[in-house]
């Protein structure tokens, strides 16, 4: 097929998810076409099959919110022409979908197909801003298909937007060949004890990352540990700043935006997140991937993704989230456990052939 791929290209989920699936898919023979206003961070040069349309936003003086809906609708419709796309699959509803509906309306014959797959905050966040929601609800209608990346997202859409349509669960999935456990030792076979403890994100506010190193702190109280911060974004000052008030600075190192997280996850004794809202939570599958249980609040679509696998707590509760992971921390054999627990069920539940299998159903059934 000849498939065109819309997504974010920032640090986040979505444009992650939607990386993968043009990797997917063009390692599979397809043609496909990826669109975004800058490269995506995970996409990887020279791959056959896949090409970049990168889509330019003018920026006139007039505009101070310059129109990139209009501008990616047209690039839409101009990689349609070129190229003979059959159908496109945009990721995040805003305003990806709007832009795939109006690439339609202005596509002669009118009968450009579009996928659009819901990956959490443009419902729960921004999707239920009265600003976007009637035009959001318009293009989820008028797309194909929708997906949503777990039931509670799919549910979430029934009820903030009581659309009219089916809404599909394709759940998010991890190349399990990259991201795989590296078989080095864990604390209780190492010398020094020492607990690695890892967070990946985009430090924003919806992440509650200062909750992550509250419960940090408490955790190395008990037992020598370090935290190591993945990522970027706004909380990164405050959350240092509460590393420093609780005492546990000098045990808590922020990376930065890394390129090859399987590089690191993998040193990782345990995965901590602390979010307020989680569709899905990508990063806690790639750490479950590799062999790296994961305690998270207790929070939206999380509780699909962890299965038995892992612990979940309160929401706003760093104490709960200390107490369920050292109870993990202590005791190895436990720990050996989880570990291959959650290793089993990436592959088992969300391997890349499983999910794109799914896609690839769904898009025939579409153009057909
Ligand atoms: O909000 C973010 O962290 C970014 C956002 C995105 O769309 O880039 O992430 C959402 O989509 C991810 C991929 O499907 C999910 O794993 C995240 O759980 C989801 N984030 C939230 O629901 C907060």
């Amino acid at each position: 097929m000849r498939i065109g791929i819309v997504c974010y290209p920032t640090i986040g989920g979505s444009g992650v998810i939607a990386t993968e699936v043009a990797h997917a898919l063009a390692a599979k023979g397809h043609e496909v076409h990826l669109l975004s206003y800058d490269r995506p961070s995970r996409l990887r040069r020279g791959t056959p099959g896949l090409r970049f349309h990168q889509v330019a936003v003018s920026a006139y003086p007039l505009f101070r919110y310059p129109p990139y809906d209009l501008a990616l609708a047209t690039r839409m419709l101009e990689v349609r022409e070129e190229a003979g796309v059959e159908l496109f699959h945009v990721h995040y509803a805003i305003p990806h979908a709007v832009s795939a509906f109006l690439a339609r309306s202005m596509c002669e014959g009118g009968c450009l197909k579009f996928v659009t797959t819901l990956h959490g905050t443009d419902i729960t966040v921004v999707g239920s801003d009265r600003a976007y929601l009637r035009p959001t609800r318009f293009a989820l209608e008028q797309s194909d298909a929708v997906t949503a990346v777990s039931k509670y997202l799919a549910d979430e859409t029934q009820l903030v937007f009581g659309v009219r349509k089916d809404v599909e669960v394709i759940p998010n999935f991890v190349d399990t060949d990259r991201f795989k456990p590296n078989g080095q030792p864990r604390w209780h076979q190492r010398g020094d004890g020492e607990r690695i403890l890892v967070h990946a994100s985009n430090f924003r506010p919806v992440k509650r990352l200062a909750d992550v190193v509250r419960a940090f702190a408490a955790i190395q109280q008990q037992v020598p540990a370090r935290l190591l911060l993945l990522g970027d974004g706004p909380d990164r000052e405050h959350a240092l700043a509460v590393a420093s008030d609780l005492g546990c600075q000098d045990r808590v190192e922020h990376l930065g935006m890394q390129e090859h997280l399987e590089d690191i996850l993998p040193q990782a004794d345990l995965f901590l997140s602390a979010s307020e809202t989680e569709s899905f939570g990508l990063s806690m599958l790639e750490a479950m991937s590799c062999g790296v249980p994961c305690v998270s609040t207790a929070v939206g679509g999380v509780e699909e993704v962890l299965g038995d696998t892992g612990r979940l707590t309160p929401f706003a509760d760093p104490e709960a989230m200390a107490k369920a992971a050292l109870a993990l921390l202590v005791d190895g054999d436990l720990h050996a456990r989880q570990a291959a627990a959650a290793r089993q069920r990436a592959v088992e539940q969300f391997g890349t052939e499983r999910i794109i299998g799914m896609y690839l159903d769904l898009y025939a059934r579409v153009v057909s």
